[in-house]
C-alpha cells in the first residue's frame, strides 16, 4: 500500500519508534499511527454523547446543537454520557476481573497439583493473605492453604450479598464514606452486570444515581478484581523485588530467535520464559544458526514478567506493530487486551508468526494455539519450536539500537522494606519526608499511549516536571514503559529531581520514579496509599494525603475504570487526550466538581502535559496546606535556582 509520508518526530518522542515509523511508511505497512492520521474522531462520541444502546437511534445528542438536545427516547446529554461512562467502567472492571478469574483458576489448579509448571512461590505472602481472609493456617501445608485462599477469593466473583474482603484494607474513614454512599461492592460480577442492566434502554436515567453505581463497579475492580489478580500472581510467581532490566526495541537480537509475549495475563509467558532455557530447544535454535532464544515483552504482560523475572521489554502498546516491522520477531504470542487487530496484517508483511492463545480471543490470520493450565508447558514449547523454525525465513532486518536500563519491582512490600529496612519495614521514613517537605507528595502517572497525542512525550514531560518539583512518582502500565525508555527509572535519574527528593533517593538508592507494575497492579498503589494513611501524620483518609493520579495518554476503557476507582477512593485524577463526558455540561461539571462532595476527590481534564504537572503540584500543595505542612518557601526558591543553573549548563 502506498502511504503518505508522516512526520515521525511530531508523532512520538521515542527515536526507536520514529525509525520504525519511517520504515513502515517506506514499506507501505500501515500502523495505528497512520490510521489515526486518517480517521478523525466522531465529535459526539469524543464527548460521550453518542447513544447506541437501542435502535430507535443511534442518537447523537448535544447540549448546544439546535434540535439535538435529546435522543428519540427523550434521554438528555447528561444521561447518555453518564450511561456511556458507566459502561466504560463496567468494561474496564470486566477486563481486569476476568484476568483475575483466570489467574484464580490457575492458582487453584496449581494448589491442587493440576497445573504442571506452576507452583506456590511466595509462602510468606500466602500466609499473610490467608490470615487477612480469616483462614486458619496452622497445621496446613502451602498447597492446602492456597486451595482455601483460591476458593475464597474465587467465590467473590459470584458473591451476591455482603462485601468484598479487600475493601477492609482501606482506611476506616474511607470505608465509612463508602458505607454512607452505599457503594461497597457485594460481588464482582454482580456490580458489572448491574451496571450493564442500569445502562440499558429505559432503566436508570439520572446521572448522579448512575454514577453511584459507577463508583461501586469501579471499587469491585480496584479493591476486588485487580487486587485479587495482583495478590494471587504474587503468591504464584513471587512478589516483585527491585530488578534491573532493559527496555525499547533494541532488546530484540539480530542473532537470536526473538519471541514477543504481548497482552496481560502472565500465565503462559511465565512458562515460556522457563521453556526458553530448555537445553533441547536451545540446541534446536543453534541448529538453525541462532545464538539463543530471546523472550521480550510488550504491554502489561511485559510489566508482569519484567517485575518478577527481569525479562526485557520491547515496548509499550503503540510499539506492538513497530516491533514486528523490525523484521526480527520470529513469533508474537498474544492473549487478551490491548492487542491490535492490525497485528495480523502487519505480521503478514514480514515473516512473523502471530499466535493467539486465549479461549477468549482470536485474530483473523493468527495461528490459534489454546493455552490452559494443564497444557501450558506443551503450548509454550510448541510456540518456541515454531519460532525457531521461522528464524531462517527472516528477510531484511533493521533493529533500532535504543536499549535503555531500568529498575522495576517496586511492590508495596518492597517500598516498605526499602524505606524501613528488613527488620523494621515501615512507611515512616516516607511519611516523615513528606511531612518535612523533602518529598512534596506522591503522584501516580499511569495508563496507556494514544496515537492521537505525541506518543510517550506526555508521560515523560509530566514526570520530569514532577520529580524536578520533589514529587515522588509511581508508574504502572504503558506509562511505566515509556518513562523507562527515557532513563527515568534508574537511581541516576535522581539528578533530575529537586533537592529534597534527590536527597531521599540517594540515601535509599532508589530512582525518583518507581515502577510498580502492570495495570492490575494499580491496586498496589491503593495499598501503598493506605499504608501512608495508617502510618500516621498525613490525615486519616486517602483524600487527605498529598497524592494525585493521572493518565495523560489514556485510551482504554480500563483506564476509565482505574481513574474512577481512584476518585472513589478519594484520590483526584487527571486525564489528557480528551474526556468522554465533555459533551454534557451537567455530567462533566459533576465529575470535575460536584462528585467531590460525595467522595472528597474529582476528575480533571488537562491535555497539556506541563499544565497537568502544574495542576498536580497545586493539588498536592493544597493537601499539604490543609494538613498544616506547607512546603518551605526556601526549598522552592532553592530548587528554582538549581533548575535555572541546570538549564544554563
Ligand atoms: O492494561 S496501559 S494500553 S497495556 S490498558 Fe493497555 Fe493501557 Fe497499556 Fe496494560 Ni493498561
Amino acid at each position: 500500500m502506498k502511504l503518505k509520508t508522516v512526520n515521525e518526530k511530531a508523532l512520538t518522542s521515542c527515536s526507536a519508534s520514529q525509525q520504525m515509523l519511517a520504515k513502515t511508511t517506506r514499506e507501505g505497512v500501515e500502523t495505528a499511527f497512520h490510521r489515526a492520521l486518517k480517521k478523525k474522531p466522531c465529535p459526539y462520541g469524543v464527548g460521550g454523547t453518542c447513544c447506541r444502546i437501542c435502535y430507535m437511534g443511534p442518537c447523537r445528542v448535544s447540549d448546544n446543537a439546535p434540535g439535538a438536545a435529546t435522543g428519540v427516547c427523550g434521554a438528555t446529554a447528561e444521561t447518555i454520557s453518564a450511561r456511556n461512562f458507566g459502561r466504560m467502567i463496567a468494561a474496564g472492571a470486566a477486563a481486569h476481573s476476568d484476568h483475575a478469574r483466570e489467574v484464580a483458576l490457575t492458582f487453584l489448579a496449581a494448589a491442587r497439583g493440576e497445573a504442571p509448571g506452576f507452583e506456590i512461590r511466595d509462602e510468606e505472602k500466602l500466609r499473610a493473605v490467608a490470615a487477612e481472609l480469616g483462614i486458619e493456617a496452622a497445621g496446613k501445608n502451602k498447597n492446602r492453604l492456597a486451595e482455601e485462599v483460591g476458593l475464597k477469593l474465587l467465590a467473590e466473583f459470584g458473591q451476591q450479598e455482603g462485601e468484598l474482603h479487600f475493601i477492609r484494607r482501606a482506611p476506616a474513614k474511607r470505608q465509612e464514606v463508602w458505607q454512607r454512599l452505599g457503594v461497597i461492592p457485594r460481588g464482582i460480577d454482580r456490580e458489572i452486570v448491574e451496571m450493564m442492566h442500569r445502562t440499558s434502554v429505559g432503566v436508570d436515567q439520572e446521572y448522579v444515581h448512575l454514577m453511584r453505581h459507577g463508583m461501586r463497579t469501579s471499587l469491585a475492580d480496584g479493591w476486588g478484581g485487580s487486587m485479587i489478580a495482583t495478590e494471587l500472581q504474587d503468591i504464584l510467581f513471587g512478589t516483585p523485588v527491585p530488578i534491573r532490566a532493559k527496555v525499547n526495541l533494541g532488546v530484540l537480537k539480530a542473532d537470536q530467535v526473538n519471541i514477543i509475549v504481548h497482552g496481560h495475563e502472565p500465565l503462559l509467558p511465565e512458562l515460556m520464559v522457563a521453556a526458553a532455557k530448555d537445553e533441547e530447544l536451545l540446541l534446536a535454535a543453534r541448529g538453525v544458526g541462532a545464538n539463543g532464544i530471546n523472550i521480550a515483552g510488550i504491554c502489561c504482560t511485559a510489566n508482569e514478567i519484567l517485575m518478577r523475572k527481569g525479562v526485557p521489554v520491547a515496548g509499550s502498546v503503540l510499539q506492538q506493530e513497530l516491533a514486528i516491522a523490525t523484521g526480527a520477531v520470529d513469533a508474537m504470542v498474544v492473549d487478551v487486551q490491548c492487542v491490535m487487530q492490525g497485528l495480523g496484517t502487519v505480521a503478514r508483511c514480514y515473516h512473523t508468526e502471530l499466535f493467539t492463545t486465549s479461549s477468549r480471543a482470536q485474530i483473523p490470520g493468527a495461528i490459534h494455539l489454546e493455552f490452559n493450565h494443564e497444557n501450558g508447558f506443551e503450548v509454550a514449547r510448541e510456540i518456541i519450536r515454531r519460532a525457531i523454525a521461522n528464524f531462517p525465513k527472516r528477510r531484511a532486518v533493521e533493529i533500532p539500537t535504543e536499549e535503555v536500563d531500568l529498575v522495576a519491582g517496586f511492590s508495596h512490600e518492597t517500598i516498605n522494606y526499602m524505606l524501613g529496612g528488613r527488620f523494621r519495614a515501615s512507611y515512616r521514613p516516607l511519611n516523615d519526608n513528606i511531612i518535612n517537605g523533602r518529598i512534596r507528595g506522591v503522584a501516580a502517572v499511569v495508563g496507556c499511549s494514544n496515537p492521537r497525542v505525541r506518543f510517550g512525550d506526555l508521560h515523560t514531560t509530566i514526570v520530569r516536571e514532577l520529580i524536578a518539583n520533589n514529587v515522588l512518582v509511581l508508574v504502572t502500565g504503558c506509562a511505566a514503559i515509556n518513562c523507562a525508555k527515557e532513563g527515568l527509572l534508574i537511581p541516576e535519574a535522581a539528578e533530575l529531581a529537586g533537592s529534597g527528593l534527590r536527597e531521599v533517593c540517594e540515601a535509599v538508592g532508589m530512582p525518583p520514579v518507581l515502577h510498580c507494575g502492570s495495570c492490575v497492579d494499580n491496586s498496589r498503589l491503593l495499598v501503598a496509599g493506605t499504608a501512608i494513611v495508617k502510618e500516621g501524620g498525613l490525615g486519616e483518609d486517602l483524600s487527605e494525603v498529598p497524592v494525585c493520579g493521572c493518565a495523560p495518554e489514556w485510551m482504554s476503557e480500563k483506564a476509565i475504570c482505574i481513574g474512577q476507582y481512584f476518585v472513589t477512593s478519594g484520590v483526584t485524577v487527571g486525564f489528557g487526550v480528551a474526556f468522554p463526558a465533555t459533551g454534557s455540561e451537567k455530567f462533566s461539571d459533576y465529575l470535575f466538581g460536584g462528585i467531590k462532595e460525595h467522595v472528597g476527590a474529582t476528575w480533571f481534564f488537562e491535555p497539556d502535559p506541563m499544565a497537568m504537572a502544574r495542576q498536580i503540584i497545586t493539588i498536592l500543595d493544597e493537601k499539604r496546606k490543609a494538613l498544616g505542612i506547607d512546603v518551605a518557601r526556601e526549598r522552592v526558591l532553592y530548587d528554582m535556582e538549581m533548575r535555572r543553573k541546570l538549564e544554563v549548563v
